[in-house]
């Protein structure tokens, strides 16, 4: 399947591996090596003692895995990734204004407004309060691209990925300073050169609002926010501010830049505001541009999510959607997270087209564009679109989105 290319040991010790573009050499020590790769790779491992143990251990250089890049945002590789849980080094990065370094010594924050007990916390105050983890998606509502046929998953929609976050919950904080009778909404504000701000409503931060210190195991990424960011669960990426040095409790939303000139989005000709749950999105991950396939039994792969709660089932069409099948879901399927299906199914070598639709627990199924523009009107904009990707298989086996244009 695609490129890839085994060498047997056989082949290897029939002498046929320069036909099969090996280049032998032999070094000083006498070890035969592959001069065509980076690093110096002894044929037989077993003939050689192994590297030392390090102080961090690394990816292997054979593994070429890269975010993408732009003036704004990376994105994370979601076609070459395994599983739900995105490694740290390849979480997606939406920032406004750079990366800023905070020295987690000289780091405050400050809860004031209608509470009983402003107070300023340092990030020891913070890491001794009771602790909670969870493991959550978290996507930027500016998460689509399309246009052309030639692109990957992770140009698709690579700006959502998962990891496990934990620090303190925010009802736990909000208890710590006392919220005020009436108080109804926050607004938290990053500590980055944008000083990004966004209100947020009181009933979500004390449903499962978390104030997130550390991501996989380890502080967060300064990308992420290091060392404390928001993070609210299945809510439109913007909203879990990051660098996070100040929350005002209040009555009423701050209307702030962010929720007013950005992050609205027009349905049928009126704005609307707060759209902050993401709706269920599923993309394939395999078989999709760049790679190739051949006839026969193919596992279909991919991630399908939810910010409204868990993934029920993801549904796959081999027809160009015309009928569809249930795909078997790794278990356990986890509320507000990724979750990965498989599908097998075998290509009998026609051109035809592959798809994901996702249905969630408040029934929600995954929209063709045309639903979304029959919903929306055809000036919706750019955020929060979720449909369903379409994988054109041609003949000689290149697998290609099918573009979905509507202006
Ligand atoms: N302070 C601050 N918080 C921020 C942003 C930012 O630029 N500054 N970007 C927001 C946006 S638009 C998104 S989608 C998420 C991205 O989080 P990530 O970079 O950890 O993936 O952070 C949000 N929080
Ligand atoms: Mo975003």
């Amino acid at each position: 399947m695609g490129n890839r290319k085994t060498i047997s040991r056989r082949s290897l010790l029939t002498g046929s591996a320069i036909a099969a573009g090996l280049a032998l050499v032999r070094t000083a020590t006498g070890q035969w090596v592959n001069a065509l790769v980076p690093e110096k790779i002894p044929l037989d491992p077993t003939k050689q003692l192994g590297a030392p143990q390090g102080k961090m251990g690394t990816r292997s250089t054979f593994e070429k895995l890269e975010k993408i890049p732009s003036d704004t945002s990376s994105r994370t590789p979601l076609h070459l990734l395994q599983g739900t849980i995105t490694p740290s080094d390849l979480h997606f990065e939406r920032n406004h204004g750079g990366v800023p370094a905070i020295d987690p010594n000289q780091y405050r924050l400050l809860i004031h407004g209608m509470v009983d007990k402003p107070k300023v916390f340092t990030l020891e105050d913070l890491k001794r309060l009771p602790s909670f983890s969870r493991i959550a998606f978290l996507e930027c509502s500016g998460n689509f691209r399309t246009g052309k046929e030639e692109l990957t998953p992770q140009q698709i929609c690579g700006l959502t990925s998962q990891s496990e976050w934990s620090g303190v919950l925010l009802s736990t904080l909000f208890r710590e300073v006392g919220i005020r009778p009436g108080a109804s909404w926050f607004l938290a504000e990053g500590s980055d050169a944008a000083v990004m701000t966004r209100s947020i409503p009181m009933e979500k931060a004390l449903k499962d609002g978390i104030l997130a210190l550390g991501q996989n195991g380890e502080a967060l990424r300064p990308e992420q926010g290091y060392p404390a960011r928001l993070f609210l669960p299945g809510w439109e990426g913007n909203t879990s501010v990051k660098w996070i040095r100040r929350i005002e409790v209040s009555d009423q939303p701050f209307m702030t830049r962010e929720e007013t000139s950005r992050y609205t989005e027009k349905v049928n000709g009126k704005i609307r505001q707060f759209s902050f749950d993401m709706d269920a999105r599923s993309i394939i991950t395999f078989p999709t541009y760049p790679v190739s396939i051949e006839k026969g039994w193919i596992e279909i792969r991919g991630i399908a999510w939810s910010g409204r709660g868990k993934v029920i089932r993801v549904d796959i069409s081999t027809d160009a959607g015309k009928k569809w099948q249930p795909a078997m879901l790794q278990e356990p399927v986890l509320d507000k997270a990724h979750a990965y299906f498989r599908y097998f199914w075998k290509w009998d070598g026609n051109s035809t087209e592959i798809a994901s639709r996702v249905l969630d627990e408040t029934g929600y199924l995954q929209p063709t564009i045309g639903q979304l523009i029959n919903a929306r009107g055809k000036d919706m904009g750019g955020y929060h679109l979720n449909p369903i990707t379409f994988w054109q298989v041609k003949k000689d086996g290149r697998i290609l989105l099918r573009p979905q244009n509507w202006k």
